[in-house]
C-alpha cells in the first residue's frame, strides 16, 4: 500500500542565465527531504523545473540573436544537467513552455474569467522593466524600482486584473489559524506585517502583446499573454496534472512544501494563495523561504565576477561535499556567506578528518582485529549506553526537525554521534583489548559498535549524501540501499548482522592538502577586504591591554531581540555568574545553535543599554562586510570563567 503522500517543489528558475549556487541550494535541499520522506515510505512527488516565458527570458533571447524558444531549449538542458551532477531525485521536470503546462494556464484563467474574478481596467503607473512589476509613485525609491534600484519606465494601458485585493482578510485569517502555512516564523511575521500595513491591490495579470510577446496568450482576449508570475506559480498545479488528470491532481494536491528563497516569498504567499482560493482550491501546507548566499559578504553578481558556478564546484569537489555545506554551514532561513575557503574547511574537518577517517579506522580495525568480520558484541560495557542513547536521541527527534528543516541541527547530530564514536574508540583502545584472550568479548562488542554506529550514520547521511552513504554500507559488506532502510528502524540498536565481510576501499573523502587548497583559492572569488590594521600612532601599551578583562564564557541562553534584525540576547555563564549580553550577531547564528558555544567576554566593560536592554559586556567576533564568526577556542576543555590574555 503506498505510503502518506509527500508533495514537495522548487521554484521554477528563469532560462535567462546559468544555474548557480543559489538555484542549487534550494534544489539540493528539497532533495534532502524528498530522500528521507521517502526512506520513511511516504509516497513522494518532487518537482522542479524551469520559468521560460516574460521578458527576462525575452531579452536574454534577443542578446544571443536566438529565438526564445531555441533559446529555453538549450538553458534547459543545463538545469537538468547540473540537477543530474548534484544527484537531485526529481520526480518530473517542468517547462512552463510544455503544452500541458500552458493548457492549465488557459484553463485557470478561462475559469477566473467566467468567474468574474478577472476584469478589463486601465492602469497607469510605473514599470520595472527587468522585474517585470508595477509600481506606485509612493514605492519608488529616488525615482527608481525599490526592489532592484534600476531605471523604472511610466506606462499607461488597458489591461486584465485579477481580483486579490478583496481576500486580504481571509489571506491574514488564514496565515494566523495555520501556523506552519509560511516557515520560519520570521517571514511569517514579515508577511503578516506587509498585509496588515497596506492596501492590498488587485493583481495586474495580463501584458499587451506588442509590449511583450513571449508569454501565454490569454484565453479570451488574444490581444495579451499572461503576467509571467500568474503563468509561473499555475506550476505546482500543471505539474501533478491539473486539470486534466484530475486522479494525479486529486492524489497528489496540495503541496506538503514549496521551497523557495525569500526574494519570491511575496508572490507565493499573497498571490498563489489568493489565486488557489479564487480556483476552488486547498492552500499548501507550508511555503518555506529561506536566506540568502552572499560571496564574501556581497550579493552574486556577473558585474562584480563573483558568481558561483555549481558545475565548477562540482568539478572541484565532488556533489557530495557540496550538499554537505550549502546545508551545514547556515541554518536554512538565515542569510549565508559563501566561500570556498569555508568549503575547503569544511570537508577537511567534518568530511576527511571526522568521518572519513572514524570510517576508514573502524574498517581497518575490524580487518587486523576480527578477520575482516563484524564480531559478535559481547556484554555492554562502560560507554556502550551513551554511545545506544546518542544515536537513539538523534533518530527520536529526526521528525521534527525535518518538520521545521533544520538541516544545519540535524547534521550536528549526526557528526555528535560521529564524534562520540571517535571518541570510543580512543577510550576503549581496542589495540590494547587485542593484545589479551581474556578481553576478547570486550574488543568484539568495541568494534560491533562502532560499525553499528557507522551503519546508522549512513542511513541518516543519506538524504544529504547518498552516494557516500551507499559506499559506507556496502564497504560494511551490507547489501541494502540506504534508500530503503527506514530511519524509524534505527531506534533499536543492533541492526547490523554480525559476521558480514567489510571490504576497505578508498577513503570517502580525500583531504585536500595545502597545495590543492591554494590552487583552488587562487582562482576562488575575491575575499572581502579586511578593515586596516591600527596605525603605529594608536597602539596602545601591554598595561593598557591588561585592563581588558576578558573571559571565556558559555552561552547557556539565546533568543532574539524583539524589533531587532541584529541583536540576540544570550545569557553567558562565566563561572563566578551568569551575564545577559546584548551581541549584534543575530544575522550570523541561529538562537538555537550558539546554546552551549564558549566564546570570549570582555567582562570589565561599563553595562550599556541596548533597545532598551541591558548588556554586561561584550562577545568578541572576527568581522567583514555582514559577516560575522564569533572569536573562540581552539580545541582543550576551557571552563567558564577562565581568564583569556
Ligand atoms: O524567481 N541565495 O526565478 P530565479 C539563495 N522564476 N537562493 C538563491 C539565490 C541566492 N543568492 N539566488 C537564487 C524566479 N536563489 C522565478 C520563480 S516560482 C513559481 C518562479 C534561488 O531564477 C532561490 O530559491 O530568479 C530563489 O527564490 C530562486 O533561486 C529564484 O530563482
Amino acid at each position: 500500500m503506498p505510503g502518506k503522500k509527500f508533495y514537495i517543489t522548487t521554484p521554477i528558475y528563469y532560462v535567462n542565465d546559468q544555474p548557480h549556487i543559489g538555484h542549487a541550494y534550494t534544489t539540493i535541499a528539497a532533495d534532502v527531504v524528498a530522500r528521507y520522506k521517502r526512506q520513511r515510505g511516504h509516497d513522494v512527488f518532487f518537482l522542479t523545473g524551469v520559468d521560460e516565458h516574460g521578458q527576462k527570458v525575452q531579452e536574454a533571447a534577443k542578446k544571443r540573436n536566438v529565438p526564445p524558444k531555441q533559446h529555453c531549449d538549450e538553458l534547459c538542458v543545463r538545469f537538468k544537467d547540473l540537477w543530474r551532477a548534484l544527484h537531485i531525485s526529481n520526480d518530473y521536470f517542468i517547462r512552463t513552455t510544455d503544452e500541458a503546462h500552458k493548457d492549465a494556464v488557459r484553463s485557470a484563467l478561462q475559469k477566473l474569467h467566467d468567474k468574474g474574478e478577472i476584469y478589463k481596467g486601465s492602469y497607469e503607473g510605473w514599470y520595472c522593466l527587468p522585474d517585470e512589476r508595477f509600481w506606485m509613485e509612493k514605492d519608488l525609491v529616488d525615482g527608481n524600482c525599490p526592489e532592484c534600484g534600476r531605471k523604472v519606465e511610466h506606462i499607461k494601458e488597458y489591461n486584465y486584473f485579477f481580483k486579490m485585493g478583496s481576500r486580504k482578510d481571509w489571506l491574514v485569517e488564514h496565515i494566523r489559524s495555520h501556523p506552519d502555512f509560511i516557515q520560519p516564523e520570521s517571514r511569517r511575521n514579515e508577511v503578516l506585517g506587509f498585509l496588515l500595513s497596506k492596501d492590498l491591490g488587485d493583481l495586474c495579470i495580463s501584458r499587451p502583446k506588442e509590449r511583450l510577446a513571449w508569454g501565454i496568450p490569454l484565453p479570451f482576449d488574444e490581444g495579451y499573454v499572461t503576467y509571467v508570475w500568474f503563468d509561473a506559480l499555475l506550476n505546482y498545479a500543471s505539474g501533478v496534472g491539473y486539470p486534466s488528470d484530475e486522479k494525479q491532481f486529486r492524489t497528489r494536491w496540495p503541496a506538503s512544501f514549496h521551497l523557495v528563497g525569500k526574494d519570491i516569498l511575496t508572490t507565493h504567499s499573497v498571490y498563489w494563495s489568493t489565486m488557489l482560493e479564487a480556483l476552488g482550491l486547498p492552500l499548501p501546507e507550508s511555503i518555506f523561504a529561506h536566506g540568502w548566499w552572499t560571496i564574501n559578504g556581497r550579493k552574486m553578481s556577473k558585474s562584480l565576477q563573483n558568481v558561483v558556478e555549481p558545475n565548477q564546484l562540482v568539478d572541484e569537489f565532488g556533489a557530495e561535499p557540496i550538499r554537505y555545506f550549502l546545508l551545514r554551514e547556515v541554518p536554512f532561513g538565515l542569510d549565508g556567506d559563501f566561500s570556498r575557503h569555508a568549503l575547503i574547511g569544511r570537508i577537511n574537518s567534518d568530511l576527511a578528518n571526522n568521518l572519513g577517517n572514524l570510517f576508514s579506522r573502524a574498517l581497518q580495525m575490524i580487518m587486523k582485529f576480527s578477520g575482516g568480520e563484524v564480531p559478535a558484541p559481547g556484554a555492554a560495557g562502560e560507554g556502550d549506553a551513551e554511545l545506544k542513547s546518542i544515536a537513539g536521541g538523534i533518530v527520536e527527534g529526526l521528525n521534527a526537525q525535518y518538520q521545521v528543516l533544520a538541516f544545519s541541527k540535524i547534521l550536528a547530530s549526526i557528526w555528535h554521534l560521529v564524534d562520540f564514536s571517535n571518541k570510543y574508540i580512543v577510550v576503549n583502545e581496542p589495540w590494547s583489548l587485542a593484545k589479551s584472550d581474556e578481553k576478547r568479548a570486550r574488543l568484539n562488542t568495541v568494534l560491533y559498535n562502532v560499525a553499528e554506529s557507522l551503519r546508522i550514520t549512513a542511513v541518516l547521511i543519506y538524504p544529504f549524501m547518498p552516494q557516500t552513504a551507499g559506499r559506507m554500507l556496502d564497504q560494511l559488506g551490507l547489501k541494502t540501499d540506504a534508500s530503503g532502510v527506514d530511519p524509524g528502524s534505527l531506534k533499536e540498536w543492533g541492526g547490523l548482522p554480525s559476521g558480514l565481510k567489510v571490504n576497505l576501499g578508498d577513503a570517502l573523502f580525500p583531504r585536500i592538502d595545502e597545495k590543492r587548497a591554494k590552487k583552488i583559492l587562487a582562482g576562488a572569488e575575491p575575499a572581502a577586504l579586511p578593515d586596516q590594521a591600527t596605525e603605529e600612532k594608536d597602539r596602545i601599551t601591554i598595561e593598557d591591554f591588561m585592563k581588558v578583562d576578558l573571559r571565556a564564557g558559555v552561552i547557556r541562553e539565546a533568543e532574539r531581540i524583539e524589533k531587532s534584525k541584529k541583536l540576540l540576547k544570550l545569557k553567558v555563564d562565566i563561572g563566578s555568574e551568569t551575564r545577559q549580553v546584548c551581541a549584534g550577531i543575530a544575522e550570523s547564528y541561529a538562537p538555537e545553535d550558539l546554546l552551549g558555544k564558549k566564546i570570549i567576554l570582555v567582562a570589565n566593560l561599563q553595562p550599556a543599554k541596548l533597545m532598551g536592554i541591558e548588556s554586561q559586556g561584550m562577545v568578541l567576533a572576527a568581522s567583514a562586510g555582514d559577516r560575522i564568526i564569533l572569536a573562540g577556542f581552539n580545541g582543550g576543555e576551557v571552563g567558564p570563567g577562565w581568564k583569556v590574555k
